[in-house]
């Protein structure tokens, strides 16, 4: 029986955490949440019992521990099969994981010019073109898996793809990112999920300002 705990970071700032927490609430996996707030400045000590890499999240089932947001959602759609995580045929499977692996590796311009801030208010700073080609790429991305799927998320049911991706919907939000259609069709599918909500919620609750994440 699975017994699945997910440690995780300051909702509001830690867009790592965003992608399994919310992979999980999507498909209805049961899992007790322990979060614990960043303290950047002394090198987040209270992560040491936890975390072997100091970063969060942390999956732990049992006595097994998991890092690493994509191997904490590959181990969910392993050991929860009929949660759909992943899409059912093989070679979209393969393009998800594509994607889900690209957004894992990479775009790392956008994501240090435009840290998550749910606190935020919206409103648009200056980007240089390595962050305006890593915004292009994704809007390339999402387009290309919502006319294939039909949407309304980017292989038609929400999957990991999507729970990889909902930070940069965040981002493109509170940095204005883009007019793009695209983005604006798909960012209320993901905006409008009860996880998605139930997440934001809390996170604009938090009263912690990090001022590591503040641009
Ligand atoms: N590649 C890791 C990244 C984890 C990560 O960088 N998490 C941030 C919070 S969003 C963290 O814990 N940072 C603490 C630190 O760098 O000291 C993953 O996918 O889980």
């Amino acid at each position: 029986m699975p017994d699945f705990q997910l440690f995780i970071g300051n909702k509001n700032y830690s867009s790592w955490s965003l992608r399994p927490w919310i992979g999980l609430k999507q498909a209805g996996i049961p899992f007790n949440e322990e979060l614990v707030p960043f303290d950047f400045k002394n090198g987040n000590p209270d992560f040491r019992p936890f975390s072997p890499t100091m970063k969060v999240p942390i999956l732990k089932d049992g006595s097994l521990t998991v890092w690493e947001s994509l191997a904490i959602l590959e181990y969910a759609a392993d050991v929860f099969p009929d949660a759909s995580l992943w899409p059912g045929d093989v070679g979209l499977r393969a393009q998800a994981r594509a994607i889900s692996a690209e957004m894992h590796a990479g775009f790392g311009a956008l994501r240090s010019a435009c840290p998550m801030n749910m606190h935020r208010k919206p409103g648009r700073i200056a980007i240089d073109g390595k962050v305006r080609a890593d915004i292009d790429r994704i809007i390339d991305i999402w387009r290309e898996c919502l006319d294939r799927s039909g949407g309304p998320f980017l292989f038609g049911g929400f999957t990991i793809a999507d729970a990889m991706y909902a930070p940069v919907v965040s981002r493109f939000a509170t940095y204005l990112l883009s007019d793009d259609a695209t983005v604006s069709t798909y960012s209320s599918a993901m905006t409008s999920l009860p996880a998605w909500i139930e997440w934001q919620e809390a996170a604009v609750k938090e009263p912690w300002v990090v001022e590591e994440e503040e641009v």
